[in-house]
């Protein structure tokens, strides 16, 4: 799939900055419409795809292709565009992929070294930081303007309204860069923005969604884990990973602690939009971009709240074949129907793999795939659905796809993947890139930082290290599948999907069928004085209408009661 995309990008399309796979050609700024932010705070004539792309060829043990893409970024990519881009997707899209791409390309220790290759990429990286830096010149609050223009700077007219997650999700990026490059600046501007969005945090400690950046006054009041606030959290989780302070740790917290306490339905299962100071719900709709918060639950080490988010998102795929931009969750029907082939759902489900070995996330994992290949893949590559519910696709192949989407399904089934074994600190950042940093950066000249990043009480799935916080799973097939478990049921009827076929799991993923001996058990009823029968084995749950055995390996047994018209007694069933 991931080839599918790639040799079709860069047939048709490079270098232009994306694939249209219906038109089968490339596509990049929207000159005649500079108002086409959806186009224009994204593409901007800098190859797009390709630097988006780098790290995820190095992931896939591609190196001969990944040298050969990083050759061509050297050699033919330039920021000095006269384009007015968004400073968040630049930052996470092409200043990620390039430190990313550069990490690999220089580290011995990371086995992707290029011969020959002498740190253009982090030059190229600082050179665009530069041209992001004038967002950062005129605030008032510091926190940064949505959009410069890379040639000129900000235009006089730019809005001076910014989302949280846009001015707030910097600081991965421009604090690797600070200490690849020994220039604190970076690193300073994305912190103070960063903390300029905390102090204006409510007393419930919640954060709104746009804010004006000259008065500090919130413009839009609704707080929520989706769209417009969501990789703030992440970033402060990820920068304690990286960084070790933990200072963003404990911002972390407290943030999360507001949101489970306010955000998250008293279910808890559904994250909701609610007011930043009341908490009262300001809209009955979830979207699908706070699909990747369970990812975020897991590194924080909330297991349980993970998985139960995260069957919210399984059970709406599984009725849509895909993820709506928005569901309503009250109508339990689709908001907006359009799927930009969007990775959060599966970067969660990744997470999710990796913390628990459960094999339902590899079957989540190939639910997907078969959705995508039946219902995106062109001949040119994949494209955008504009409606789930019709399956009317779009021209357009985001740069993510490739980026994020294939690399976590990747990481999702190449289980010893050497990024999934790797014992350092580091991160997959919000756009999917790889971002290591070496022990020696940990420390800068103005701030101290303790020496290595650890928290009791966090999971970091690819520290291997900390697995001990979580138990191992069987390597067997169990009942203790999330797949056979009521919340599974619950999410399911919560989303008023009414699929509930779950294919029978596999040992590990493996589709080949458990041989097991015969076995038998023995399992005493007593009746009690109400005539109920009560049973006291461990192995049986009490289901609706009977029992189901649990615990037994290769097995599944299903005792129901039958109605006295039918006999009486119980009907035995192997599932
Ligand atoms: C990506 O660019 C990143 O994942 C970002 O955090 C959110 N939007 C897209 C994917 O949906």
């Amino acid at each position: 799939m991931f080839f599918h995309g790639w040799d079709n990008y860069i047939r048709f399309a490079y270098p232009e900055d994306e694939l249209n796979p219906m038109l089968c050609n490339g596509r990049g700024s929207d000159k005649l419409k500079p108002d086409n932010i959806n186009i224009n705070d994204i593409l901007g004539d800098y190859s797009l795809t390709l630097v988006d792309t780098l790290d995820t060829l190095a992931v896939m043990g591609e190196q001969k292709e990944f040298e050969k893409a990083v050759r061509r970024v050297i050699d033919q990519v330039s920021f000095h565009q006269d384009n007015k881009v968004q400073i968040f997707e630049l930052n996470i899209r092409a200043l990620g992929g390039l430190l990313s791409a550069h990490v690999l390309a220089s580290d011995p220790s990371l086995g992707h070294t290029i011969p020959g290759y002498k740190g253009e990429l982090l030059a190229l990286a600082q050179d665009l930081a530069d041209r992001l830096m004038p967002a950062f010149q005129y605030t008032k609050t510091g926190i940064p303007f949505p959009r410069v223009n890379l040639k000129y700077g900000v235009p006089k007219t730019e809005t001076v309204e910014t989302c949280t997650a846009g001015a707030g999700s910097l600081l991965l990026e421009f604090g690797v860069l600070s200490r690849l490059t020994g220039n604190p600046h970076y690193e300073q501007v994305a912190k103070r923005a960063l903390h300029a969005l905390w102090n204006r945090r409510s007393d419930l400690n919640l954060l709104g969604n746009v804010i004006n950046i000259q008065t500090g006054q919130w413009i839009h009041t609704a707080s929520s884990t989706g769209a417009g606030i969501d990789s703030y959290f992440e970033y402060l989780l990820k920068a304690y990973v990286l960084f070790g302070d933990p200072e963003y740790l404990e911002m972390f917290e407290e943030s999360y602690e507001a949101i489970m306490q306010h955000v998250r339905d008293p279910g808890g299962y559904l994250y909701r939009n609610v007011h930043m100071s009341t908490g009262a719900l300001m809209a009955t709709w979830i979207d699908s971009l706070s699909a990747f918060w369970p990812g975020v639950q897991v590194l924080y080490g909330d297991l349980d709240a993970a998985v139960k988010g995260h069957l919210v998102f399984y059970n709406i795929w599984r009725k849509y074949h895909a993820l709506p931009e928005r569901f309503d969750f009250y109508r339990k029907t689709v908001d907006i129907g359009f799927y930009p082939l969007r990775p959060e759902f599966i970067e969660s489900t990744y997470y999710l793999y990796r913390a628990t070995r459960d094999p339902f996330y590899l079957h989540v994992g190939e639910m997907v795939i078969e959705d995508l290949n039946n219902r995106t893949r062109l001949p040119c590559g994949f494209a955008s659905i504009g409606d789930v519910r019709t399956g009317r696709l779009e021209d357009r192949m985001e740069s993510f796809l490739l980026s994020e989407t294939l690399k976590y399904l990747y990481l999702l089934f190449d289980t010893d993947n050497e990024f999934n074994a790797m014992d350092s600190n580091f991160v997959f950042t919000t756009e999917g890139h790889f971002l290591p940093l070496a022990t020696h950066h940990l420390t800068t000249s103005n701030t101290s930082y303790p020496l290595y990043a650890q928290h009791t009480t966090c999971y970091n799935p690819h520290f291997k290290s900390s697995l001990h916080h979580y138990i191992q799973h069987p390597h067997s097939i169990d009942m203790s599948s999330i797949a056979y478990q009521p919340e599974t049921d619950y999410a399911s009827a919560l989303v008023g999907n009414t699929k509930n076929t779950i294919k029978d799991l596999y040992p590990s993923g493996q589709c080949t069928s458990p041989t097991a001996g015969i076995q038998s058990f023995d399992i005493t009823f007593n009746s009690n004085r109400r005539g109920r029968y009560r049973h006291t084995s461990p192995k049986l749950m009490e289901v609706v209408g009977g029992f189901l055995a649990k615990s037994l390996s290769g097995l599944k047994v299903e005792i129901t009661k039958r109605p006295s018209r039918a006999g009486g007694g119980y009907q035995v069933t192997r599932g």
